[in-house]
């Protein structure tokens, strides 16, 4: 390997297909932590090693360790999962980690908290509960992403159907998760050493991220991943075949304007029979074709930009067999949930519930998320799906069991009525735990929003939908560049505001105001709210106003994404 390689390059190639010195570290009981090299190592086996920023500065004047621990983030396709797994999920969080789960915008649990000797029993429950983390983070096909409801209809089946087959031939087939989390055989070095078909020993330059999604609802912000398939529906409504898409991704460093997020491409349309083909081939031209030199230019959109989408198209056309016809027409409407009731086509329903911030806690005289969920899963034959938007779906109930269901919610305050913003609000996990972290995200969101609430109502503006995200660095963890109302953490209490995303997720936002405190926010926003509720023409969504209005300049993609900022301004 060449000096011109990143680190996690030497890194992943010496590490025997993932395993490192792991296994030692965890039984070395000096520190809470694990050697450098390995928490890159431990990334892949769906985990991190924290420390509670909170506590940072107190332990480091009483010349105290950092208070170590680890977050696991469990793979789960399509968010769906059985009532008997969520017992296990529960039952780990609660005696090895932080008492609560947190929904991810990526469908899936993660859990804070949890300290170096229990890691392995909080594995092995994770194993019994028929579950994984393998592949839940590090530079592999992470979690597939599928329109929440596969009940909904033939074709929303299909989807996570797509989602299941993606995940199955993308999965690492390295033992060394078995072996070091649940004691499995050793067979490193043997003639029955596995080597990984698709990724090799240095596995991708970067993350990568697939969704699946059927219009019209883009509840999956299919723009911001790596690889997309966006179901095309006969006028029966079962599936054609898929459109393509790549090269979306959100992340960038403030003041790196060659860092910066990007919504995919629609490259093409294939059938159903050659849609896992396909993916195979996008993800092994990435792992050729990546930058593996520099990690914050290692991800794929960067090598369609590079590249050009042409040459990118014709080699994945060549790798797979498969030619892909032009793109068919689409429609999505929004990125939101549907919340409340649903029916699904074979008459069983589905209720979505909103969580703030994806949170699963009990609060005293507020939602009981925990105890709640412990009972309705005691009570449910059906299942239940994490949505990308950080809610929860308890689906495919049975018309009989609807009241109880509706009891228990209520018992629980789960339907707490939320205002449209804070419905359509969403922040990443943030501080204590993300070690990127510049300032507050998943604390702070919630008494902004009431703050907001306020302005937007008095403006009359109370039912109007309009999408409000915030993250506490510009890593973009919940994809704040397609919210009509972005919000960046550029320092302690300091946010970039960023404006005129498009409601139904293809169009990124514009930085409208930089570097400014909670009061300058609001000061920003109440005019552009008053000047929204005036002079918008009916129907108009607000991203698409304040373009419109001159607030801000239209982005057309990724590359002019900072440039020329700041239009209209209201002070
Ligand atoms: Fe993220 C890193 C949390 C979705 C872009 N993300 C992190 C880490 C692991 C911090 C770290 O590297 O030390 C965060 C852990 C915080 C904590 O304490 O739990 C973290 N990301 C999250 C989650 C939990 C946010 C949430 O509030 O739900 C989401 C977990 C998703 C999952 O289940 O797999 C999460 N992260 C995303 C998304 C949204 C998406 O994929 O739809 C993005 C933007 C899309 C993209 O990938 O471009 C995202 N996370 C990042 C990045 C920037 C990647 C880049 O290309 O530059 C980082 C930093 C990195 O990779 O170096 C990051
Ligand atoms: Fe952490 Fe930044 Fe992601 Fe928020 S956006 S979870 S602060 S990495």
């Amino acid at each position: 390997m060449t000096d011109e390689l990143s680190r996690n390059e030497h890194i992943k190639n010496a590490s025997a297909y993932l395993r490192g010195t792991l296994a030692e570290g965890l039984t070395e009981e000096i520190t809470g932590a694990i050697v450098e090299d390995d928490q890159q190592l431990v990334k892949f086996h769906g985990m991190y090693l924290q420390d509670d920023r909170d506590l940072r500065s107190e332990r480091r004047k009483k010349k105290m360790e950092q208070a170590y621990s680890f977050m696991i983030r469990v793979r789960i396709t399509g968010g769906v999962f059985t009532a008997q797994q969520y017992f296990h999920l529960e039952r780990i969080a609660r005696v090895y980690g932080n008492g609560t789960l947190r929904i991810t915008t990526r469908q899936t649990f993660q859990l804070h908290g949890i300290i170096k000797s229990n890691l392995k029993a909080a594995m092995r429950e994770i194993d019994n509960a028929l579950l994984t983390t393998i592949a839940a983070c590090g530079d592999v096909n992470r979690n597939v992403m599928s329109n929440p409801n596969p009940y909904q209809s033939r074709a929303h089946r299909a989807a996570y159907d797509l989602a299941n087959a993606i995940t199955d031939r993308l999965l690492p087939q390295t033992t060394a998760y078995r072996e070091i989390w649940l004691d499995g055989e050793k067979i490193v070095g043997s003639d029955e050493e596995v080597v990984e078909p698709i990724y090799g020993k240095t596995y991708l330059p970067r993350k990568f991220k697939i969704v699946v999604a059927v219009p019209p609802s883009n509840d999956v912000d299919i723009f911001a991943h790596d690889l997309g398939y966006i179901a095309i529906l006969d006028k029966a409504g079962a599936v054609q075949g898929w459109n393509v898409t790549v090269g979306g991704g959100m992340g960038m460093t403030h003041g790196e304007t060659d860092t910066y997020p990007r919504t995919a491409d629609v490259m093409g349309f294939c059938r159903t029979e050659d849609a896992v083909a396909v993916s195979e081939a996008v993800v092994t031209v990435q792992r050729d074709w990546g930058d593996r030199t520099n990690r914050k230019h290692a991800r794929l959109k960067y090598t369609i930009e590079d590249r050009g989408l042409d040459a990118f198209r014709a080699e994945v056309e060549r790798r797979s067999g498969v030619t892909l016809d032009k793109p068919k027409p689409f429609t999505f409407t929004t990125t939101g949930d549907r919340f409340g009731w649903t029916e699904g086509e074979d008459g069983r329903s589905h209720l979505t519930l909103f969580v703030e911030n994806g949170r699963l806690r009990d609060v005293k005289g507020g939602a009981q998320w925990l105890i709640a969920l412990n009972r309705l899963a005691q009570a449910h034959d059906g299942d239940f799906r994490l949505t990308a938007n950080q809610n929860l779906i308890i689906a495919n109930v049975a018309p009989e069991r609807r009241s109880k269901i509706e009891e228990i919610v209520a018992d629980h305050h789960l339907d707490g009525s939320a205002s449209a913003l804070r419905r359509n609000a969403m922040a990443c996990v943030s501080l204590p735990t993300c070690g990127l972290a510049l300032a507050e995200s998943e604390r702070y969101l919630p008494d902004l929003i009431t703050v907001l609430e306020d302005r937007a109502a008095a403006h009359g503006l109370a039912e109007d939908d309009i999408v409000v995200r915030m993250t506490g660095c510009p890593n973009g963890c919940a994809r704040p560049y397609l919210a009509e109302i972005g919000l960046v953490g550029k320092g302690p209490g300091r946010y970039n505001l960023y404006l005129g995303a498009a409601f139904d997720g293809s169009r990124l936002s514009k930085l409208y105001a930089e570097d400014i405190e909670h009061e300058e926010i609001v000061a920003q926003l109440d005019p552009i709210f008053a000047a929204y509720a005036h002079e918008a023409v009916a129907g108009e969504h607000f991203g698409d106003f304040v373009i419109r209005a001159g607030f801000v300049a239209q982005s057309t993609n990724g590359a002019d994404f900072h440039a020329n900022t700041g239009a209209r301004r209201t002070s």
